[in-house]
């Protein structure tokens, strides 16, 4: 008799908020890739479709609010989700009913991954939604995850040196009583790669690896969150999630795959 479907109890399940890129690099297609090399489910609520290269986003459209909000509903009620991660929400509308329907489905732990502009240039979060996002949905957040430029808009100021990171870093989680993790990609000129987490109480860690010179690949974002909600899912605590994120990211860029005339993150199981 052939085998039957074997139980797994131990695969964490984990829901994604995000946008789709139509070039696979970033957004839910990114998030998925790595909650599966992470033996994790992932479960998905689309907020908007993007027509896009890994040049350029050509287009984006939004998905009705009330439908965000249905898909997270029904992942709830498909199975129990272990963490969330939001990545791209692109609207004011759409922040208020995710911010909602995580209220109201008591979703936790839950990455915020502030998605604000994309590294070829074009915004993914409209200018007035950033107010949205900060009254409504980062008071909600285990852990969030700007990077340089990102953290500038939610700090208020401008960074330029690694002690405004850890100021910004520390403001910003005491701000919305989370966890806050400044990503150091965007410090060009350092050697080193260094990530900043901040904790409510004002604790300060710092993660430091070589940089690796990979020319800014697409995604690196949402893999970090997405790995982040998977360790966290796994039962990691915030400190430890952040030092395994940071470690998946490093190794899916050393072993990036060069695809047609771009270079692809390679999510791996660690
Ligand atoms: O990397 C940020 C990001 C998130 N989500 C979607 C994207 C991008 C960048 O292009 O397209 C859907």
């Amino acid at each position: 008799m052939a085998d039957g479907p074997s139980m797994d109890s131990t695969q964490p399940v984990v829901l994604t908020i995000a946008g789709s890129d139509s070039s696979g690099g970033a957004g839910l297609q990114a998030d998925l890739r790595t909650l599966t090399s992470l033996n994790c489910l992932g479960t998905t609520a689309v907020t908007c479709v993007t027509a896009q290269t890994p040049e350029a986003v050509n287009d984006v459209e939004e998905i009705a609010a009330d439908m965000v909000s249905a898909q997270i509903r029904a992942a709830r009620d498909s199975y129990p989700l272990a963490a969330a991660k939001t990545g791209m929400l692109y609207s004011a509308p759409i922040i208020t009913a995710v911010a909602k329907a995580i209220t109201d489905c008591g979703i936790r732990p839950l990455v915020i991954d502030p998605v604000m502009v994309a590294s070829c240039g074009p915004r993914l979060l409209s200018p007035e939604a950033v107010d949205t996002l900060c009254a409504e949905l980062l008071p909600l957040a285990t852990v969030v995850t700007p990077n340089i430029p990102e953290a500038e808009v939610l700090w208020g100021h401008d960074i330029s040196s690694l002690s405004d990171v850890q100021t910004a870093a520390g403001e910003i989680a005491s701000r919305y009583a989370a966890a806050c993790v400044i990503k150091g990609g965007h410090m060009a000129h350092s050697p080193e790669s260094t990530d900043v987490l901040a904790y409510e109480d004002g604790t300060i860690k710092a993660f430091t690896k070589p940089r690796i010179d990979c020319g800014g690949i697409h995604g690196t974002g949402c893999m970090f969150s997405a790995s982040l909600s998977a360790f966290l899912a796994r039962g990691d605590s915030v400190g430890q999630a952040v030092e395994h994120a940071k470690e998946f990211v490093t190794a899916a860029i050393q072993r990036a795959l060069t695809v047609g005339q771009h270079t692809v993150l390679n999510p791996s199981c660690i």
